[in-house]
């Protein structure tokens, strides 16, 4: 199948719980759009051909690469010719790949260019600027990219899988987590057209779908928010697999985990984890999610059970390991069985809807789950595990393509 994507490089806004709003650069998905951070979800076959334009109405050239694509031609209007490293006339690298020139530049590359290339393999991908790419990656120009394989079907349990029939890559529900950071003096000086020096480089807010936590919890496409439309909020009930897509978007690496549980990891870059017919996915709490890389991992809760006869004595956790706190962050229902509610502190306004658990998942580097040092922010996160029954069946990811 042949797959159109339409993209326009452009700038916009987004907002961090402290308050602050952001300048950004990123992608959308139609003309005069203000941009949005991660860029769109691009979800395509293995074996499609993949042609993704550009329009860019940045006041510099912009280009994009993409890891882990081979073949990858790009056409500025003359035809299609591979795409590769440009340099100036003095031998200096002026981008990684071919380039769509700011508009209005006389002599210079037209704005618009397409590549193209063939989704050969299943996994989840970065795209990303090749262009200046320590400024325009971390000002906003990432997103990525999921190919289902050749025989997925999601109405078959052994063909919805991320690799694969017989791959060990089953999934109920899938997340897609693309992390980054922000140094907001940084995205002052692009806004205000002012030097900065990427040695200066200090970043103040760390970002999981373009969103700091609290916010990282809230739905897709919250109102309030329109330039930051992916929740990062993993949700499942007892014994599903939830298959779990991180993609590192930014310039800097980060340590991510979930409390409670360890999970599978599955895939590295795109690449299933396997020599011949071994598997080698391995369990794993800790994983450093580096610049450009990409980890799927599955995991399965089936802790304590929901049973509400059970008759297992479960005693009460300690009151400091109760997480109750302001309206709005209390993480307990009063009640240690799944999908049972109880009575909470007095003071406590708020409890679970449902009964659900949860379990923080977050960037092991502390300073990075502030917002400008206020604590709690940042790259966190939680898994809910919602009692049986209670959370629908959409839960696959949608995307351009
Ligand atoms: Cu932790």
């Amino acid at each position: 199948m042949i797959r159109n994507i339409n993209l326009w490089v452009t700038d916009g806004y987004i907002s961090i719980p402290d308050g602050n709003s952001i300048y950004i650069w990123g992608y959308t998905d139609a003309a005069g759009k203000r941009a949005q951070v991660p860029g769109p979800r691009i979800v395509v076959n293995q074996g499609d051909v993949v042609n993704i334009s550009i329009t860019n109405t940045l006041p510099e050239a912009t280009s994009v690469v993409f890891p882990g694509q081979s073949g990858v031609t790009a056409d500025t209007g003359s035809g299609p010719q591979p795409a590769g490293p440009k340099y100036d006339g003095g031998g200096n690298l002026v981008s990684l790949t071919d380039f769509a020139d700011y508009p209005g530049n006389p002599g210079g590359n037209p704005p618009t260019i397409t590549y193209t290339f063939t989704a050969h393999r299943p996994g989840t991908f970065i795209y990303e600027s090749g262009t200046n790419p320590h400024k325009q990656v971390q000002m906003g120009l990432y997103g990525a990219i999921i190919v289902r394989p050749s025989d997925y079907d999601p109405a078959v349990p052994a063909k919805k899988t991320a690799y694969g029939e017989n791959t060990h890559t089953e999934f109920d529900r899938e997340y897609l987590v693309v992390v980054s950071e922000i140094d907001p003096v940084l995205h002052q000086a692009v806004e205000q057209g002012k030097d900065y020096k990427i040695r200066d480089f200090l970043p103040r807010y760390w970002t999981m779908n373009g969103r700091s936590a609290p916010d990282t919890m809230n739905s897709d496409n919250a109102g309030y928010m329109p330039n930051q439309p992916y929740g990062a909020m993993i949700m499942a009930e007892p014994d599903e697999k939830v298959l779990i897509r991180y993609a590192g978007g930014g310039i800097e690496n980060h340590p991510l985990h979930p409390h409670g549980n360890h999970t599978r990891i599955v895939a590295l870059d795109g690449s299933l984890l396997k020599n011949g017919t071994e598997d080698l996915s391995y369990k794993k709490f800790t994983v450093l999610v580096g610049a450009g890389q990409t980890y799927d991992q599955v995991f399965t809760w089936s802790g304590l059970g929901y049973n509400p006869s059970n008759p297992i004595p479960t005693v009460m956790p300690n009151l400091r390991n109760l997480g109750v706190g302001d309206a709005g962050w209390t993480m307990w229902s009063g009640s240690p069985y799944l999908g049972e509610k109880g009575d909470v502190p007095v003071g406590v306004t708020s409890f679970n809807q449902v009964g659900e658990y949860h379990f923080m998942v977050h960037s092991h580097e502390e300073m990075q789950i502030t917002n400008w040092g206020e604590f709690p922010g940042g790259m966190m996160t939680m898994i809910a595990i919602f009692p049986t029954g209670t959370l629908g069946d959409a839960g696959t990811i949608e995307g351009l393509g």
